[in-house]
């Protein structure tokens, strides 16, 4: 009997799970069957844009946290698929900073072109998955939305590939019950012309508030104010942007700050992280980490070292993504069809986690992170057949982009890069970042 691979969640992970099994295929090898399970009705994880909020079309948690007008936060040059260029996808190169509907555009089209999507059950929710010592298998439990119907299948391995960007950690701080505004979790932001012309409290100081607070600030917001846990972000921002010490309380659309400080407020934005949250799996499958470069227990970033029939993809914090992602996918269908060997002695794969931890601590500079990343692909790329890359090359994409950021925070995406995978410059994009306010496929596109 064959052996059966179920993958939930077809997002980028999931797709490059696909994808690496289709490859190994194309190239005459014997896969195993494969069952791709995704929630949502189509493809493309974070990527496949959804206007709501709360619940699904099925009554289950909406996945997607992005937002319109959201353009990639990092050169597209540092993600590029080595086995399907920007160049391949579009007939050309293009800018360097693509739109969501652009990147999803990509991403779509190196599946569609390996031809996958049949292996996928569409709005089918992973409820539950067990293992059983005894007979070497897991059991999962399926509910088909489009049938009504829940159903259990018997797997040989299971590929975890459902994301860790859309269960939103929010952080309570007193006088929100009484807040007269809106609080929203970054999870739920969805369109920047809501907070036009109002005063905007973000509280964090990542990813998604620099961008949501960009966001704001380039439609129409009057001021943003950037509330801060540990330090500031530093960047030269416009002079309607602030960033304050951490919020102590609220008092009716009063915010108060730690350093005694108080200002009137329409709206707080909660850009404070999310949580790793797998709530279809038991303890002894459930991975628990935080959310860091060298995830906890697994072995290569990939193998749950408390069943290594169970492997996740995906599950660290990102500066490399989609290639990062097939780094992994490559690497754990090589370890599904025995062309690489996990030690069997648990000490091995707990030491392998400890060093990485380590390693990951060694050092908290940014170009540091960015490199011991970048090692990490490498490390995987050179285990499997995956295109090998210039994956230095990509670092310096990051490294650029970093410097770009510290000169100008509204302006670094108007900056282009070379292509590590074709050799090809990036064109500068035909209208700066903070007057394009029209992010769709054809406007990016048009010359
Ligand atoms: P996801 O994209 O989250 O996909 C997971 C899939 O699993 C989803 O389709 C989901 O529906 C499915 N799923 C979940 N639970 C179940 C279940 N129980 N049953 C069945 N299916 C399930 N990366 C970049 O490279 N550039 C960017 O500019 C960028 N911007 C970002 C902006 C935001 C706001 C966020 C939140 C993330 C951003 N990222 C960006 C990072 C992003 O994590 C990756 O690009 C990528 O989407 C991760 O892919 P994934 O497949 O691991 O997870
Ligand atoms: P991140 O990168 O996990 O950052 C979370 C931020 O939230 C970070 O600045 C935290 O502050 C802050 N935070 C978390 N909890 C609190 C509390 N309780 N109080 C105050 N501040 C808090 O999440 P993002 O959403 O920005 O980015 C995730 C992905 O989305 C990323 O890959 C992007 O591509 C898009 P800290 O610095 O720890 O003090």
């Amino acid at each position: 009997m064959k052996k059966r691979v179920a993958i939930i969640g077809a997002g980028p992970s999931g797709l490059a799970q696909l994808r690496a099994f289709q490859s190994a295929k194309e190239k005459g090898a014997e896969i195993p069957e494969i069952v791709c399970f995704e929630k949502q009705s189509n493809w493309g994880g974070l990527w496949n844009y959804t206007w709501r909020t709360g619940v699904d079309e099925n009554g289950e948690p909406v996945h997607g946290s992005m937002y319109r007008y959201l353009w990639s936060n990092g050169p597209k040059e540092g993600l590029e698929f080595a086995d399907y260029s920007f160049e391949e996808h579009f007939g050309r190169q293009i800018a360097s900073y693509p739109p969501r509907a652009v990147m999803f555009d990509y991403i779509e089209g190196r599946v569609k072109k390996a031809g996958v999507r049949k292996w996928i059950r569409f709005s089918s929710v992973i409820r539950w998955v067990d293992y059983d010592a005894a007979t070497d298998k897991f059991t999962v439990t399926v509910h088909d939305m489009q049938d009504d119907r829940v159903y259990k299948e018997e797997f040989d391995w299971v590929i975890v590939a459902s994301g860790h960007f859309s269960t939103p950690n929010t952080p309570y701080f007193p006088g929100f019950e009484n807040f007269n505004g809106r609080i929203v979790h970054a999870h739920d932001f969805r369109d920047a012309r809501e907070f036009k012309d109002k005063d905007l409290l973000l509280i964090g100081t990542s990813y998604s508030s620099e961008d949501i607070g960009s966001q704001c600030w380039k439609y129409g917001a009057r001021s943003i104010t950037v509330s801060y846990r540990t330090e500031p972000m530093g960047f030269k921002w416009p002079s309607n942007w602030q960033e304050v010490p951490l919020l102590e309380r609220v008092d009716g659309r009063t915010a108060y700050f730690k350093d005694g400080t108080s200002r009137e407020i329409d709206a707080i934005i909660l850009c404070t992280g999310y949580k790793h949250y797998f709530p279809f799996l038991p303890d002894d499958l459930r991975l628990k980490t935080a959310n860091r470069l060298a995830t906890n227990d697994l072995y290569k970033g990939v193998v749950y070292v408390h069943n290594p029939k169970l492997l996740y993809v995906g599950m660290q914090d990102q500066w490399f993504t989609f290639n990062m992602f097939d780094a992994q996918a490559w690497y754990a269908r090589d370890v599904i069809m025995g062309r690489i060997e996990v030690p069997t002695d648990k000490s091995v794969l707990l030491a392998d986690v400890v060093e990485r931890v380590e390693r990951e601590e060694a050092d908290d500079d940014v170009k540091y992170a960015i490199k011991y990343q970048g090692d990490y692909v490498k490390e995987l790329i050179a285990l499997t057949d995956y295109p090998s890359f210039d994956v230095d090359g990509a670092c310096e994409a990051f490294y650029e982009w970093k410097q770009h950021k510290k000169d100008d925070i509204m302006g670094f995406r108007n900056h282009s890069y070379r292509s590590v995978i074709t050799g090809t410059m990036a064109p500068a994009h035909h209208t700066p970042w903070k007057d394009a306010l029209d992010d769709s496929l054809q406007a990016y596109l048009k010359n």
